[in-house]
């Protein structure tokens, strides 16, 4: 399958993020996609491309205008209150919870930091946006790659998308990449796409971005919030409102999960896929299910992902894999390749 590559990810780099009361050295660091990169240049599976550009209309169709134009000019806005700032990054620190207004835009920057996110894990730096940005259009053509007619095709791109929602950035996410490659593919010619989070945090953002509609089927495995980050959604009980009622299933599963119990989920979630009568597929693929995961609590082993990616394509759906989460540097290149080595060896 064809990869498309942000060749400008590392444009992102994020320094220390909040934790306990601590500033911590960022989890979500560059090296994580160049080790995807180095390992599908010893194991090819088809060409690795650059995106094709896409205008901003195609981000309107997922995230607000004004959350676009604060991220645009958030790093300026951040160094003009002060110099200093541009050897720090920012993090928000006050935000509009119950009670609180969010419908006024302040015209204060750390109001407006708050606003649009949704912890302080989640660092904004010079080249976010940047980075972001063209990992949108690494999503975009994914999905162009699918309605073109390919079987499948690979976003290798970070900051990571999946907890990020129409207006707010959070979980190391800015622009949610598979929620742009499913409305594009809604957008082309494909009427009814699932997405299936796999990665080990629930996929909030694409979750609340597809809640009431009837034509994105959401589905997400994922450690139980009531212990697990995003905490605040990704319950059982969840299952969409209004007319995408039954058009959003949720797996919490505890810590500890091995790859046993994991997959009697995944066949669940890809049952519901199938039911929903899905003519597509997003995979938001988090390799933070691994054993070795410093922040996470799954034990899947690296020859899991091999079957993971078999599964996958045993759906039989026009599939556009992309690239969230997983924090165990020195590995994930290895389970990235494997879910997409497991995939093409099974598709048809
Ligand atoms: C895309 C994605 O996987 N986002 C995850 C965001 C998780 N953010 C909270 C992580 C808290 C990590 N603290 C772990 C400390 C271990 N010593
Ligand atoms: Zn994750």
């Amino acid at each position: 399958m064809k990869t498309f590559y942000n060749p400008h990810h590392a444009l992102h780099q994020g320094k220390l993020e909040m934790f306990r009361g601590q500033l911590v050295p960022c989890f979500e660091v560059p090296d994580r996609v160049d080790h995807v990169l180095a390992e599908l240049q010893r194991r090819p599976i088809g060409p690795v491309l650059p995106p094709q550009t896409f205008d901003d209309h195609a981000l309107t169709r997922i995230h607000s205008s004004r959350y676009l134009d604060f991220l645009r000019t958030a790093w300026d806005e951040w160094v003009a209150l002060d110099a200093a700032n541009a050897a720090r990054d920012a993090l928000p620190s006050v935000w509009p919870v119950r009670t609180l207004r969010s419908d006024v835009l302040p015209a204060n920057f750390s109001a407006r930091m708050g606003l649009f996110s949704m912890d302080a894990g989640t660092p904004l730096t010079s080249g976010t946006w940047a980075a972001a940005r063209v990992g949108a259009d690494c999503a975009l053509s994914a999905a162009q790659a699918v309605v073109d007619g390919e079987r499948a095709a690979f976003v290798l791109t970070r900051p990571p998308g999946h907890h990020a929602g129409a207006d707010f950035f959070g979980g190391y996410c800015f622009l949610n990449n598979a929620a742009l490659a499913a409305q594009h593919l809604r957008d082309h010619g494909f009427e009814r796409v699932a997405v299936l989070d796999i990665d080990y945090h629930h996929g909030n953002g694409t979750q609340a971005i597809f809640y009431d509609r009837p034509d994105v089927y959401f589905t997400s495995i994922h450690g139980d919030p009531h212990t697990e980050y995003p905490f605040y959604l990704g319950y059982a009980d969840e299952l969409g409102a209004g007319a995408g009622l039954g058009a959003n299933r949720n797996f919490p599963l505890p810590r500890g999960t091995g790859f046993a119990v994991w997959r009697e989920a995944l066949a669940q979630a890809l049952q519901g896929i199938k039911a929903f009568g899905a003519q597509a597929l997003v995979v938001s693929l988090g390799l933070d299910t691994f054993e070795g995961d410093p922040i996470s609590g799954f034990t899947l082993r690296s020859a899991d992902y091999l079957q993971v990616g078999a599964d996958l394509a045993a759906a039989g759906l026009p599939t556009v894999l992309v690239y969230e989460g997983g924090y165990a540097v020195a590995e994930v290149g290895v389970n990235a390749v494997n879910v997409l080595q497991g995939f093409d060896s099974a598709a048809v």
